[in-house]
């Protein structure tokens, strides 16, 4: 079998993900354009660079709705963990950030938390930490952010070996940072090696943990207002004020559809991902014997694998996922 290797390609929403990708081939991924998050699912771009053939992986970055956060690191860790027992070889995650961001607040600490506990600081070195769209920002500030960001939420990473870029925006840098991250040695992540060995939830994990503490937390106080606008319903009703009670009820109505997103969040930390995995790699593995065909590499199975939950630009899927 040929050999694969796997970047991924992470950060927040509107970090430039999509376009890095596209950088490397061009119109694989769609690039957002808006506020809201564009890259909903983990996908697949094939790349040769040279003797080096890479699988990029788009994922979806955090963005303001933090309530989603579990379900993001869920569809990026489905990923990682298929990649890991496929022995398809992870040869490192670029880290994707904005030099316009003018405060590193809310989503971006948010994220970056979850990244390095995702990572574990023996996979460090694995890290490209790139700043992007320097073309885009004309004011020498931007001087100053990158400063404050290696020195700042940035210098535990680059401590433990993480490598630092200034992204120009090119074809050719974006193939420099991903060759560069081919001669390092193969990476197992932190929270690899968490659901591997103990073949837990990922609410267990470093990473799933914490945002799993945050979730219980917010439930519990999403709960106490449900109850306390329940009260106020029942005084409103015994004083026949209609007013009041129809404006209880759509208050209500958003706290309910609030607690129903974050049970979905906190559900997203509970499934058995190894379990699970590896049952849909022994039912694709002999549905495609009993077909009386093989394999043509590691990629096809990771892809027939996951395609319910990765969308793979189309000139990857055909290929690779055909009969
Ligand atoms: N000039 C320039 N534009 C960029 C760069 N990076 C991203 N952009 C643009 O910024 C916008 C957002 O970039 P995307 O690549 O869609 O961001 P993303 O990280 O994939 O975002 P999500 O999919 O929402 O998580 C797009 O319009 C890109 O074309 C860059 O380095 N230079
Ligand atoms: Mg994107």
């Amino acid at each position: 079998m040929q050999s694969e290797n796997l970047v991924l390609v992470m950060g927040v929403t509107g970090a430039g993900k999509s376009y890095f990708i596209n950088k490397l081939k061009p119109n694989s991924v769609e690039e957002g354009h808006g506020l809201m998050s564009q890259t909903k699912s983990c996908k697949l771009v094939q790349v040769q660079l040279g003797a080096y053939t890479v699988a990029a992986v788009d994922t979806p970055g955090f963005d303001d709705d933090e309530d989603s956060d579990a379900v993001v690191l869920a569809k990026i860790s489905r990923f990682l963990i298929a990649q890991h027992l496929l022995g398809i070889k992870l040869k490192g995650i670029i880290f994707l950030h904005s030099i316009n961001t003018v405060r590193f607040t809310g989503s971006h600490k948010r994220y970056l938390d979850t990244f390095s506990r995702l990572c574990g600081e023996e996979a460090f070195k694995n890290v490209a930490l790139v700043t992007t769209m320097w073309e885009r920002e004309r004011h020498d500030t931007k001087y100053q952010r990158d400063a404050a960001l290696q020195s700042g939420p940035w210098a535990n990473l680059i401590a433990k070996g993480a490598n630092v870029f200034q992204y120009d925006g090119t074809s050719d840098m974006a193939q420099t940072i991903v060759r560069l991250l081919m001669i390092k040695k193969d990476a197992v992540l932190q929270i690899q090696k968490e659901l591997t060995e103990d073949h837990g939830e990922l609410e267990r994990t470093a990473a799933g943990a914490n945002l799993a503490f945050e979730l219980d937390k917010k439930l519990e106080v999403c709960q106490k207002e449900i109850l306390a606008l329940n009260k106020q319903k029942e005084t409103a009703e015994q004083f026949h004020d209609d007013a009041a009670l129809r404006k209880l009820e759509a208050q209500l109505e958003i706290k309910r559809q609030k607690q129903i997103k974050q049970l979905k969040s906190r559900d997203a930390l509970r499934p058995k991902l190894v379990e699970e995995t590896d049952r849909s790699i022994k039912e694709a593995d002999n549905a495609k014997r009993t077909k009386g065909e093989r394999w043509r590499n590691r990629l096809q199975i990771f892809v027939a694998v996951l395609s319910p939950m990765i969308g793979i630009a189309a000139h990857f899927l055909l290929p690779l996922a055909g009969a």
